[in-house]
């Protein structure tokens, strides 16, 4: 469980293994700066060893540029995945400055933010994975409204009522905690999840 915090986010990260395998096939990564933070989901095709491989060379990845945009790093993580297992990947990043963020995700990770007034956002992901192949990435890019809270997950995540879950008046930490309790007793498939508020 890694959590962080600062004046403009709050977000909180989780991953199960598969069967509580050693190797968790999911990566995640999650970093604040003073300007930015950025989130990362990867599911590595499969489980085990290799899966964990494909998923934490694209995390690398992502750490090693801090400064590109989303549309790049995407990029950057399907280059690495060139002969590798593939792996579906989920990038967002949040400029605090501008009160924006990117997003865009190649397979099945799900994305969903929630404003204060009520506004759902949930942008669709390009089917399929990363492995390489030349691909056309979506990134999608909004303004926040503070206070608006948001879920990015993989598939091993056990399906919730997503919107109940995030209009509830529940604090971040509060939430969190349910979640896990939730996801703790699945482990049919290796889980993780970002769950957090622009503030
Ligand atoms: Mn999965």
């Amino acid at each position: 469980m890694i959590y962080l915090q600062n004046d403009s986010i709050q977000a909180h990260a989780f991953q199960t293994a598969k069967n509580d395998n050693i190797f968790c096939g999911d990566s995640f990564y999650v970093s604040v700066e003073e300007d930015y933070f950025i989130g990362v989901l990867a599911d590595g095709l499969g489980s085990g060893e290799l899966a964990y491989e494909s998923s934490q060379a694209v995390v690398s990845i992502v750490k090693s540029n801090p400064e590109a945009d989303v549309d790049t790093l995407m990029h950057y993580a399907n280059e690495v995945l060139i002969r590798k297992r593939g792996a579906a990947v989920a990038i967002l990043k949040v400029d605090f400055k501008k009160k924006t963020y990117e997003y865009s995700c190649v397979g099945n990770i799900r994305f969903y933010v929630y404003t204060p007034s009520g506004k759902l956002i949930y942008p669709m992901p390009v089917t399929g994975y990363l492995s390489g192949r030349p691909m056309q990435f979506r990134t999608h890019k909004y303004k926040y409204e503070s206070n608006s809270k948001f879920l990015i997950h993989t598939d091993g995540f056990k399906n919730i009522n997503t919107k109940a879950f995030l209009t509830s008046n529940q604090s971040i930490p509060a939430l969190v905690a349910r979640l896990k309790v939730l996801q703790q007793n699945s482990k049919k498939d290796d889980m993780s999840f970002i769950v957090g508020t622009f503030l």
